[in-house]
């Protein structure tokens, strides 16, 4: 208790520093350290996320992560073993040319990444050459008016037929990029297989299937702006909010969560306070017709750490007000059962550290959404370098999904009680 008491009132200190001196988006601390820490339980993890520390990866109890000199100092002060294995910026500048090579494209060798605008002409192309089964729509647009793009995929999908509706959202944290490219294999996939795949054909025929590839495209374009990796996590707005925090359910409750601006979890002024979040949440609850919410299943794709990840965030608790028993144990049971099919690790997602805000607390706390998280590949980086894998790993890591896909886009048929 101490320890964490300590470290909340050394962030409180930063945050007035930060203010004075830092310009409007730069990191309070130009030095950036990327660092090792064992922190074998989630309640230490939780302590290392409440220090205002970036949490890049867990992995058997290491935790990867990029933290100021300062923060460094004083998680070492409060006995947490700091390995410092490397300079963040200068990781960064080595993956890329450091000048544009080609104006909004991704650093040389990683071309096969889906730029926005690469994004965009691809879902137009889907749309136009599978105008039956795939309808093209925005939800909104982002703080920086680019349009957030939502795909429908269904039989007769230019109508709103009495199926179960399924989500797929991407890219809320901008340097996950791998994630977009797993948004558009299952748009890809449902549509291209459609009429020859019997799964894909069947599942299309009974579900109405909704992606929204990229929540965060200015974070994302920002993160691939001149020629080199930013590892930028954040939305583009002021120094930027972290949209998986940013969500209106139990917002800012638990220390899951930062209130400084610059911090990399930075909830933001108020729930929804992000025209993104926003958006996406206007859109889902403008699917509650009759009174019955549509959307059964979400999914929500991140990286990295190989995990299945479901809610609640906000609180160690299995259960908690809004989440019996029963629908714990379903949700455990599907998430096992994903996570068998892709080989990945199920859990809780306060069993990694607590998080208020996150996206699947707010569809299951407010909608009963049944609702997940995938961190996808690789398992375990050297810090940043897991956030930019090759563009070689995109097809086996998203093909890779394919399976756990199906199971989420089945279970959605069963209606949201267990
Ligand atoms: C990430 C990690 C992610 C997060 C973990 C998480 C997911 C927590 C879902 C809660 C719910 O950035 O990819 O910290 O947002
Ligand atoms: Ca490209
Ligand atoms: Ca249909
Ligand atoms: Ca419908
Ligand atoms: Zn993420």
């Amino acid at each position: 208790m101490r320890r964490t008491r300590r470290a909340l009132a050394t962030v409180g200190g930063l945050v007035l520093l930060a203010t004075v001196a830092a310009p409007a988006v730069a990191q309070p601390s130009g030095e950036r350290g990327l660092y090792e820490a064992h922190a074998a339980d989630a309640e230490q993890r939780t302590e290392l996320v409440r220090a205002g520390v970036d949490v890049l990866g867990v992995r058997d109890g290491t935790v990867t992560m990029i933290a100021t000199a300062g923060q460094a100092r004083d998680l070492r002060a409060d006995g947490f073993d700091l390995d410092r294995i490397g300079d963040v910026d200068r990781m960064l500048a080595e993956r890329g040319t450091g000048t544009r090579a080609a104006a909004d494209e991704f650093p040389p060798g990683d071309e096969d990444y889906h730029t926005y605008s690469e994004l965009t002409d691809e879902l137009q192309r889907t749309e136009a050459d599978h105008g039956d089964i795939a309808r093209l729509s925005s939800v909104g647009e982002s703080y920086e008016g680019r349009s957030l793009h939502l795909i429908k995929i269904s039989d007769n999908a230019a109508r709103d037929e009495d199926e179960p509706e399924v989500l797929f959202t991407c890219n809320q944290h901008a340097r996950e990029h791998l994630t977009t490219e797993m948004c558009l294999r299952i748009v890809q996939r449902f549509t291209d297989d459609y009429g020859s795949d019997p799964t894909v054909t069947e599942l299309v025929d009974t579900r109405e299937i909704l992606v929204i590839p990229t929540v965060n495209p200015d974070g994302a374009e920002y993160d691939i702006s001149g020629g080199s990796y930013h590892g930028w996590r954040k939305n583009r707005q002021g120094s930027g909010t972290d949209l998986n925090r940013n969500w209106g359910y139990q917002w800012g409750c638990c220390g899951g969560s930062s209130g400084w601006p610059y911090s990399d979890t930075y909830r933001g002024s108020s729930p929804f306070s992000a025209p993104e979040t926003r958006a996406v949440a206007d859109f889902v609850d403008s699917r509650v017709v009759d009174g019955t919410q549509q959307i059964t299943a979400h999914l929500d794709f991140h990286s990295y750490s190989e995990l299945v990840l479901w809610p609640y965030g906000y609180t160690y608790d299995d259960t908690a007000e809004g989440m019996t028993r029963a629908e714990a144990d379903r949700f455990r049971d599907v998430g096992e059962r994903m996570a068998a099919s892709n080989g990945y690790t199920p859990q809780q997602s306060s069993d990694l550290y607590i998080t208020d805000g996150s996206v699947n607390d707010w569809m299951w706390g407010e909608h009963k959404i049944f609702s997940f998280t995938f961190e996808m590949y690789p398992a375990s980086a050297g810090g940043l370098d897991g956030f930019y894998p090759p563009d070689e790993r995109i097809g086996p890591e998203t093909r890779r999904n394919d399976e756990a896909v199906d199971i989420l886009l089945r279970e959605a048929g069963r209606g949201a009680a267990a």
